[in-house]
């Protein structure tokens, strides 16, 4: 690093010094903490954000946001090169970043990790950053820091790309390293065009339009739903509600939301006695999950559709075009390739839906919780679909899958119109629609609604596709979460001693069917514990049970 690097970091990060005693780390998905302990560690993020950008040689994102948390929080999160989660191998020096003491010893950081990493500052490549937030009204502070966090790498170049959802920002800069359009209105285009086209291929499309009524969404008061207002204009025939809008009277995540539906159970805000029946969807704050529920006749309560049953939908479908031209494979051609088609859940996915996609004959397997560790799964697979129960989830195409069904296309787009191709097409059209960078609410909703069209199912008839077994999640305090140690997909404790062999007994002595797993969070201060059982009560009984347990062996942290 030259004389005047070092100068321009010293003096502007003099302006950002952490506030005391509070230690930060990079986490599940980024910084997250209350906004006003924030400036300096998006400042140091902004800066992050240029290494990684002059490293890589590549365009990097940088996203404000702090997804589904209460409205005075806010974070920040990496978007790598290809769209993706930063690389893991970066997180330890964004910890060792953001926690900096002062200016002298951040400085020092920079320079001992740009000589370890080789990070050339001067040749020639200047850092390239794209810059989003959600509405929080924190973001515009936090940005000015990150636009100051990067503005302090000399030559580096920073685009405002304004309020967006956290999957459009990631889309945008896979797009922009792959030489794509790359501009929010390309985003908006892109995926239309291809909703619209896999209507298209819909055999009897005005048929199952009259099968399906309108859909009304929860946009959580965030970003998601003002969005969406722009993107169903261009998807001609499609009748949506948004509620929920960043522009009305509502707080951001408050009694709405993703997050708060798939885990309350609970009708949102806005919502009540006179959608009863209707097809009714949520977003997240940043609109990167997605779950669909049902208003039930009664109380308050609703019939949940979660990320699960969205992936048992998209493996369906996808499922049924593999199989048509695997069927035309072996009658008229010998072609030797077989995509692999893989499926990706954590352990909080509900033991029914498991037992409905292996039924299927689908390969299904198991990381831990964190998009990262799921994207990263299913990207070995030529069609990868990964989903967490909480509605984060998309499907991956390989290079490979995409060759071989733009070379099928062209060999058969003589035959247009025929099943076959039908098929093919509506493959590319999904990999078009579907955020291939990340969760995308957006794209997703749009997929379910194509798919549900192109099936002629309601959501009662998708809802039914399995029964899920009754789970109860509750949360306890520890002294120091991080001495919980888990393995096999966090399954099973390793450390502290003991633990688990107490779980294992508690199970199998009250409930046969019973299944429960303890996990630090990635993104609170506490350990979470999932139970699910044969019943109701059980799966509540079993939950505490177990948070019993994990209180006698951690202590509890609320002194
Ligand atoms: C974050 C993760 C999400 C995960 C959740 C778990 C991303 C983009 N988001 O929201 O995938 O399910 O954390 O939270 O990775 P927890 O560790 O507090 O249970
Ligand atoms: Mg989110």
């Amino acid at each position: 690093m030259n004389e005047h690097q070092r100068s321009l970091l010293l003096e502007s990060s003099s302006h950002f010094l952490p506030p005391k005693g509070v230690k930060l780390s990079y986490g599940t998905a980024g910084f997250r903490a209350d906004a006003t302990l924030l400036r300096s560690t998006v400042y140091r993020a902004g800066i992050l954000a240029a290494l990684r950008s002059l490293k890589t040689q590549s365009v990097i994102g940088l996203m404000i946001t702090a997804s589904h948390n209460k409205v005075s929080d806010n974070g920040v999160k990496i978007a790598d090169p290809n769209g993706g989660m930063l690389s893991q191998h970066w997180e330890p020096f964004a910890d060792s970043l953001a926690n900096a003491s002062d200016p002298i010893q951040l400085v020092q950081l920079i320079d001992d990790f740009v000589r370890k990493e080789l990070i050339s500052m001067d040749n020639g490549y200047p850092a390239e950053i794209l810059l989003g937030r959600d509405t929080r009204p924190s973001g515009e502070s936090l940005l000015d820091a990150a636009k100051q966090g990067i503005s302090s790498i000399i030559g580096a170049v920073l685009h405002d790309m304004g309020i967006l959802t956290t999957p459009q920002l990631h889309w945008m800069v896979r797009a922009r390293n792959m030489g794509m359009k790359s501009t929010e209105n390309d985003y908006f285009q892109q995926v239309s065009n291809s909703y619209r086209c896999l209507v298209k291929l819909i055999p009897d499309a005005s048929k199952a339009r009259k099968l399906n009524d309108n859909l009304v969404v929860d946009g959580a008061n965030g970003v998601g739903g003002d969005k969406l207002e722009v993107l169903k204009d261009l998807c001609g025939d499609l009748s949506i509600e948004v509620r929920n809008t960043s522009n009305g009277e509502g707080v951001l995540n408050e009694g709405v939301g993703a997050d708060f539906v798939q885990k309350e159970k609970f009708l949102p805000s806005g919502f009540g006695q006179g959608d009863v029946g209707l097809r009714c969807a949520s977003l997240d704050g940043d609109a990167d999950r997605l779950v669909y529920f049902l208003v039930k006749p009664d109380v308050k309560m609703i019939d949940l559709v979660d990320g699960d049953k969205i992936l048992s939908l998209f493996a369906l479908f996808i499922k049924e075009q593999l199989n048509i031209l695997k069927d035309n494979n072996d009658e008229k051609t010998s072609d030797p390739y077989h995509p692999r088609l893989g499926v990706v859940q954590t352990a909080y996915a509900n033991g029914a839906s498991t037992a409905y996609l292996k039924n299927l004959g689908l390969d299904v397997v198991f990381t831990a919780t964190g998009v990262k560790y799921l994207h990263e799964k299913a990207s070995e697979y030529d069609i990868g679909i990964y989903f967490e129960a909480n509605g984060h989830g998309t499907i991956l195409f390989s290079d490979s899958v995409l060759s071989w069904l733009e070379a099928k296309n062209s060999v058969l787009s003589s035959c247009s119109g025929s099943k076959v191709q039908n098929a093919v097409s509506r493959l590319l059209a999904v990999s078009k629609l579907i955020n291939q960078a990340v969760g995308d609410a957006l794209s997703g909703l749009l997929l379910v609604e194509a798919i549900l069209l192109h099936t002629g199912w309601s959501i009662q008839n998708w809802s039914e596709l399995y029964k899920d077994l009754p789970s109860r999640q509750l949360k306890v305090k520890v002294c120091d979460r991080t001495a919980v140690i888990t393995a096999n997909a966090e399954t099973v404790v390793v450390q502290p001693a003991g633990i688990q062999e107490a779980i294992n007994t508690e199970t199998a002595a009250k409930y046969p069917h019973g299944r429960c797993f303890i996990r630090p969070s990635g993104t609170e201060d506490v350990i979470r514990v999932y139970a699910e059982a044969a019943t109701q009560e059980e799966a509540n009984s079993l939950a505490n049970a177990v948070a019993k347990i994990a209180d006698q062996f951690l202590g509890s942290g609320s002194s």
